[in-house]
């Protein structure tokens, strides 16, 4: 095989390799917890495995929670019955609870593209702000 097909298999490979790990990829979105916000380093991902890492880092020695709902709603209005987010009502497709202030917990998703809105529903919470919206792009 001469030297120049040679250099242009092994870059055709190469750059299968790249595509092939870029399809397979894994985001962390990064979610910072603080007493009455929920705030992302990005609102939005790709479709896929999707990887929050969530960071109680509230001020105040309240254990927070995270729940992603599927909803197109708007994050700031969604129902609220004694004092929460009735879960039930809408598709939740993950949670972590009990995150201790200071601490931090991951959880791992797949999701598909749409409209999510991720709050804290321990009482009182989601009214206090602790909500946000998220949107997985194709
Ligand atoms: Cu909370």
């Amino acid at each position: 095989m001469n030297h120049g097909k040679h250099a242009a298999l092994v870059c055709a490979a190469a750059m299968l390799f790249i595509a092939a790990q870029h399809a397979r990829a894994d985001e962390t979105i990064h979610v910072m917890l603080t007493d009455n916000e929920i705030r992302l380093d990005n609102n939005e991902a790709k479709t896929g495995r999707i990887t929050f890492d969530v960071n109680n880092a509230a001020k105040d020695k309240t254990e927070h929670e995270f729940v992603v709902l599927r909803t197109d709603k708007d994050a700031a209005h969604l129902p609220v019955r004694k004092g929460q987010v009735p879960e039930s009502d809408f598709r939740k497709v993950g949670e972590v609870e009990d995150i201790a202030q200071g601490a931090s917990k991951r959880l791992s998703l797949k999701l598909a593209p749409g409209r999510y809105v991720l709050i804290c529903n321990r009482p009182g919470h989601y009214a206090m702000g602790m909500h946000t919206s998220f949107v997985v792009a194709r």
